[in-house]
């Protein structure tokens, strides 16, 4: 067992979240991240996992029957009732078509999307491609697939970029410090050398919640007292994560929401600090969506999109829901990658999205 050593309060706190012009820090800063290098070694030398147990190396077979375990409101809400649906009848028409139709809306699955995969297997149906009701659903099977693929695009972390600057961005309580933590154990296990920004200085336990999983992890966390300027917090992580040769840099912000401007507004601060760094960072801006708030989701990534341009989408919760319908409708409106899907609360729960082996899961009958 380790004691965590508290790290020196700062002398005053580096400005407030209100404040309009972003309080870069002086050349100095290597000074303190310097200092947090010391404060934090003793947790670098530590137990890895004093404080959890050691997980057990997960099967891609066992994680097939885990997701579709987490899956199974959304099949029985999607799937199940389309399976019977189709194999229940004799003829494929267009009533078929359109209760079809009905049971995709109904599941979440956005007007864009439904449209086209119904646009879809109407053309087939007509050019008589259709034989039976089995062939209708294989056919449907591939073409929620061919939705999805264009955004499995998993998240690399390019070594030619040292740190690699992940920024995670979303509403409150859709997950990001959660799936911070889940990803930095990822990372790590890939042999990656990390450090965590508590970019969210708005709640006090937030700092806590983060250096909890980078304890768990051993992973040096740069934070500031509650009320600190977010962005200032994320610059000094960075120059830290440069000091101690660090290959990602992954930063947690505020909850936020995006209708609110003012947040917004804060949110493309921070962005605009790491620009002056580098005009390539960050490398990645991770929108975090609960997916449970179904099509809402979409408004909050449109939003975050405009302010900061998102690059990737981890969705999480898609345990316990019914709206896991929503990947299909994010994939046609967003177009952008969903690099991460989260499916519990368990730091292995957090898995790159893969197009076919979510369909897979959504319709496998075993
Ligand atoms: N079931 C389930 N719960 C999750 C998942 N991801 C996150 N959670 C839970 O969602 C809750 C909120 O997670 P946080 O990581 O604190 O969310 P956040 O976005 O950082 O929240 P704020 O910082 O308040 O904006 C926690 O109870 C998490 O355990 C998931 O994939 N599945
Ligand atoms: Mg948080």
């Amino acid at each position: 067992m380790f004691s965590f050593i508290k790290k020196k309060p700062p002398e005053a706190p580096a400005g407030s979240a209100e404040s309009s012009s972003a309080k870069v820090p002086e050349p100095g800063a290597a000074d303190a991240a310097a200092e947090d290098i010391a404060a934090t070694d003793a947790v670098l030398s530590s137990d890895p996992l004093s404080t959890e147990e050691p997980l057990p190396e997960e099967s891609s077979a066992g994680f097939f029957t885990r997701l579709k375990q987490s899956l199974s409101k959304t099949r029985s809400a999607l799937t199940d009732s389309l399976s019977a649906l189709i194999l229940g009848r004799k003829t494929i028409d267009q009533d078929l078509l359109d209760d079809i139709e009905t049971q995709l809306l109904s599941a979440d699955m956005g007007l864009e999307a439904t449209d086209h995969i119904v646009t879809a297997l109407t053309q087939k149906m007509d050019r008589r491609q259709l034989a039976n009701p089995q062939a209708l659903l294989d056919s449907l099977k591939l073409e929620l697939t061919a939705l999805l693929t264009p955004c499995d695009v998993p998240l690399t972390i390019n070594a030619d970029k040292k740190p690699y600057v992940i920024l995670v961005v979303g509403v409150n309580g859709a997950g990001k410090t959660t799936t911070i933590g889940k990803l930095a154990k990822r990372l790590q296990k890939e042999g990656h050398k990390l450090v965590l920004a508590a970019g969210d200085t708005f709640r006090a336990a937030a700092v806590e919640q983060l250096k909890v999983w980078g304890e768990r992890n051993s992973v040096p966390v740069i934070a500031q007292p509650t009320g600190s300027d977010s962005a200032s917090v994320i610059f000094d992580a960075y120059q830290s994560a440069v000091a101690r040769g660090a290959d990602v840099l992954i930063a947690d912000t505020a909850g936020r929401l995006h209708t609110k401007d003012n947040l917004m507004q804060e949110l493309e601060k921070i962005v605009r600090v790491l620009k002056k760094l580098d005009p390539a960072l960050p490398h990645e801006t991770l929108l975090v969506l609960d997916s449970t708030t179904g099509q809402n989701s979409l408004n909050q990534a449109r939003s975050f999109h405009k302010s900061v341009t998102v690059t990737g989408i981890a969705l999480t919760k898609l345990d316990g829901t019914a709206k896991g319908g929503m990947v299909f409708a994010i994939a046609k409106e967003l177009k952008l990658p969903i690099r991460f899907i989260g499916v519990g609360e368990k730091v292995d729960d957090l898995r790159p999205f893969e197009a076919r082996q979510f369909v897979d899961a959504l319709f496998s009958d075993s």
